[in-house]
């Protein structure tokens, strides 16, 4: 075993150097993957990569070998089965420690990393392949990457037996925000569970940590709260355009929850108050407090709607909600929405976030909101997600909150692309790929980076009602705010990123995402 590894890792240093110089020659040979580990086509780009030439061989006979830690080992089969359906290579994993070579080792290190708990490094020899991390969210990183490497074409003709080759060096990679979200409206739009998942599954490859649902707007409730009955058999019995709509059954919402911690990323749970609630109003209209007869609203008109911000009996439905809510979310964050409240007085206003404020930190969680929380008298603990007011940003900042960076005018995944786009809505821009991806969170609106918990790119449903419509606006976008979140502004260029996604295209075919085919891009 041990002489054939020697040769084996020979006949690899060999013809790597050999397919490199006869690339020009030989046709056959040309599209045999690069063996640079710099100019692999990784997003989002991490934070130092050194190459050394050469490469590791994965066959047939390479093995994981895993650290004896739950978290670790669960992490080593979602490799395990991404190896399998890239390659058909089955690699068993254990935990003992005797191979020394050909095999993928998987590490939990204490040391010698910064102390950010997604931080990983990656060592590649011909002889195996390092991953060290401090948690297993480093390690899940690590294998996002991996994914990355691993090309999809083996070289079959060198060796007795077909061999992947994955570029020698050392990848050394960590965030820089600890929050990276996507947000999917839900509510003015339907979608499945199994829309979700397939959402979820693609943010994760590109390391997201952070799905947000907008589970409740005036035009539809999307989960069940199972004291309040009515919110999902009236309140979400339609959506925009006066489709079907649904909800989630609170098994359901757990299984989201679960797939996405499978994937290392949380489901920030967002119920929209006190404007945005038409449809919980027409499930009990007690809660209505626009003065109004209201019935289900299937229009996009926004800030027509209003709780009774002065009843106790609405904060006691609401300590219910969230309290279900809680209950079913590992996540430790609660968005309470509160944006455009405009028929919701300001008095009003204030003292309805001050008083749910509380409610959600009894139950356990830090409060989320858009910008315009920040006029109220909030915690520090709680957070403001920036999306239109400078000024309410620069609230926060003064009262020493962290903010999500959301700005519509370059991060909202729901405006179009430009003029021709076939979905998405242009209110705050248009926002070709290009502009997506050339602007920086850590100085935009002289909001400082100390304050920056992270990015944010909502999605809302207005305009799509379908996997495809939302994969269309989704992507490709969505990759470069990835990197937004996680590369450093320094490693951020345009140029370079262009080309590495171009080369997304083989991966988003197989996973049959309906990205916008953006002119800008010379995709592969
Ligand atoms: C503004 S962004 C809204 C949403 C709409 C969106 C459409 C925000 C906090 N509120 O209610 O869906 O514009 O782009």
């Amino acid at each position: 075993m041990k002489i054939s590894l020697v040769v084996k890792h020979l006949i690899v240093l060999l013809s790597i150097s050999f397919l490199v110089s006869c690339q020009t020659n030989n046709n056959r040979i040309i599209n045999f993957p690069a063996t640079d580990l710099q100019s692999e086509h990784i997003i989002p780009k991490p934070l130092k990569i050194h190459s050394v030439g050469g490469g590791f061989a994965l066959d047939e006979f390479t093995k994981i070998n895993c650290v004896e830690d739950k978290a670790f080992l669960d992490a080593a089969h979602f490799l395990q089965n991404k190896i399998e359906d890239k390659t058909g290579l089955i690699t068993p994993i254990n935990t003992n420690r005797e191979d020394a070579e050909g095999i993928i080792v998987i590490n939990k290190i204490s040391k010698g990393l910064n102390t950010k708990p997604e931080a990983y490094q990656i060592q590649i020899t011909s002889d195996s392949l390092i991953l060290s991390a401090k948690n297993a969210s480093g390690i899940f990183m690590g294998i996002q990457t991996l994914r990355q490497i691993i090309p999809r074409l083996s070289i079959d003709t060198l060796a007795n037996t077909p061999i992947w080759v994955i570029p020698s060096g050392k990848i050394i990679d960590e965030p820089q925000f600890e929050y990276r979200g996507a947000m999917l409206d839900v509510s003015r739009h339907f979608f499945s569970v199994e829309d979700v998942k397939k959402f979820i599954g693609v943010l994760s490859y590109y390391k997201y940590n952070a799905l947000h649902l907008h589970l409740s707007d005036d035009q539809g409730w999307r989960i069940e709260i199972k004291s309040w009955p009515k919110l999902t058999e009236v309140g979400g019995s339609t959506e925009v355009g006066g489709g079907p709509g649904g909800f989630y059954t609170q098994e359901q919402y757990s299984d989201i929850v679960n797939y996405a911690a499978s994937h290392h990323m949380m489901i920030v749970p967002e119920i929209d108050m006190p404007g945005h609630t038409n449809a919980a109003s027409v499930s009990y209209p007690f809660l209505n407090g626009n003065g109004k007869e209201i019935e289900l609203y299937t229009g996009t008109h926004v800030g027509f709607s209003t709780f009774d911000t002065r009843k106790d009996s609405v904060y006691q439905f609401i300590d219910d909600v969230i309290r279900e809510i809680a209950a079913l979310s590992p996540s430790p964050y609660f968005h309470i929405g509160g944006d455009e409240s405009h028929v919701t007085k300001k008095d009003d206003y204030i003292y309805f976030v001050n008083k749910v404020e509380k409610l959600v930190q009894q139950h356990g969680k830090q409060m989320i909101g858009w910008d315009e929380i920040a006029t109220a008298d909030v915690d520090n603990t709680s957070v403001a997600q920036f999306w239109r007011s400078k000024d309410n940003a620069q609230s926060a900042k003064d009262k020493g909150m962290k903010i999500i960076m959301s700005p519509a005018k370059k991060a909202y995944l729901d405006m179009q692309y430009d003029s021709l786009s076939k979905h998405g809505l242009h209110w705050a821009a248009y926002i070709p790929t290009d502009v997506a991806y050339n602007w920086s969170p850590e100085n935009y609106e002289e909001i400082p980076i100390e304050n920056i918990l992270g990015i944010e790119a909502p999605l809302w449903s207005e305009t799509i009602s379908n996997i495809s419509e939302l994969e269309y606006l989704a992507f490709p976008r969505a990759i470069g705010y990835a990197e937004l979140g996680w590369t450093t502004q320094e490693n951020r260029d345009w140029k370079n990123y262009k080309k590495r996604l171009a080369n997304q295209v083989e991966y988003l075919d197989e996973m049959n995402v309906h990205y916008y085919k953006s002119p800008l891009i010379d995709w592969k």
